[in-house]
C-alpha cells in the first residue's frame, strides 16, 4: 500500500481524511484491571462485560493497521509501587471494594508490573508498539506520549479503548488542545454504561466536531482497504 496516499473515512460530523503514514492508532487502557473480574473496573462495582464487545472489532483494526504498517500505541492506567504517582484524591475517592494498590486476585489494584495491569492477551503489543504507562485518565499528561507522536511525525489520532467518557475522553480533549484530528471508532470504545457511551460518543462529534470525529469500524477498515464504502457518510 502507498502509506503517502490521502484516505477519507465516512464519519460524523463530515467524512475524515488521513494520511495513513502521518496516522497513530491508539488503543486506550485494554488492560486486565478494566476488562476482566476482579481488577480496578469491577472494585468500582462495574459489570466488565459492558466492555468486552470492543475486543473482536478492535481485534481487526489493529491487524489492519499492523497491515498498512501504521503505527500503533497502546496505553496503560497504573501507579508505581510505591503509589507515589496516584493523587491522595484518586486513591481516597469514593467506597471501592478495594482501593488502588490492594491485593486482588490479579495482583495489586492499577499497580504496574501486575498481572491486571497488563493488556488482554487479544490485544497484546506487538514487539515494537509503544506502550505508554500513564498515572492519570489522559495519554499526555505525565507521559512522554506527546514527544513520542512528534518523534513519529503523527499528525492526527485513530482513536479506540476504555473507558469512552474518561480515559478515551479525556485524551481525545487533550489531543485536540494539541492540534491533533482524532477519529474515534464508534465499536471499538466502550463503557460501563450504555448511556455514556452514547452520549459520549455524541458529544465528540457535536457542534461541528468540538472534539474530533466518530465512525464506525466497518468504515475506517474499508478506507483502509481503499474501497469506496469507506466515503459513505454515517
Ligand atoms: C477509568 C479508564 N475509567 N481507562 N479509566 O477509570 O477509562
Amino acid at each position: 500500500m502507498d502509506l503517502r496516499q490521502p484516505l477519507t473515512v465516512g464519519a460524523a460530523p463530515y467524512p475524515f481524511s488521513f494520511d495513513p503514514a502521518e496516522t497513530a492508532l491508539v488503543v486506550i487502557d485494554m488492560q486486565r484491571d478494566f476488562l476482566e473480574p476482579g481488577g480496578f473496573g469491577e472494585s468500582l462495582g462495574n459489570d466488565v462485560g459492558q466492555l468486552r464487545k470492543v475486543i473482536d472489532p478492535l481485534r481487526a483494526v489493529l491487524a489492519a493497521c499492523r497491515v498498512a504498517g501504521m503505527t500503533v500505541i497502546h496505553t496503560r492506567e497504573g501507579h508505581l509501587p510505591d503509589l507515589s504517582d496516584c493523587p491522595p484524591a484518586k486513591l481516597l475517592r469514593g467506597s471501592p471494594r478495594a482501593r488502588i494498590g490492594d491485593p486482588g486476585p490479579k495482583g495489586r489494584i492499577l499497580v504496574r508490573g501486575e498481572d491486571g495491569h497488563d493488556i488482554i492477551e487479544e490485544l497484546y503489543p506487538a514487539p515494537g508498539e509503544p506502550v505508554i504507562d500513564k498515572p492519570g485518565k489522559g495519554a499526555f499528561y505525565a507521559t512522554d506520549f506527546g514527544d513520542l507522536l512528534v518523534s513519529h511525525g503523527i499528525r492526527k489520532l485513530v482513536v479506540t479503548g476504555v473507558t469512552t467518557e474518561v480515559c478515551v475522553h479525556t485524551t481525545v480533549r487533550e489531543a485536540n488542545d494539541r492540534g491533533y484530528e482524532c477519529l474515534v471508532l464508534s465499536d471499538c470504545v466502550g463503557s460501563y454504561f450504555p448511556e455514556f457511551q452514547r452520549a459520549g460518543l455524541e458529544m465528540i462529534a457535536a457542534q461541528g466536531g468540538i472534539f474530533g470525529w466518530t465512525a464506525p469500524s466497518e468504515a475506517f477498515l474499508a478506507a483502509l482497504a481503499g474501497t469506496s464504502a469507506a466515503s459513505q457518510p454515517r
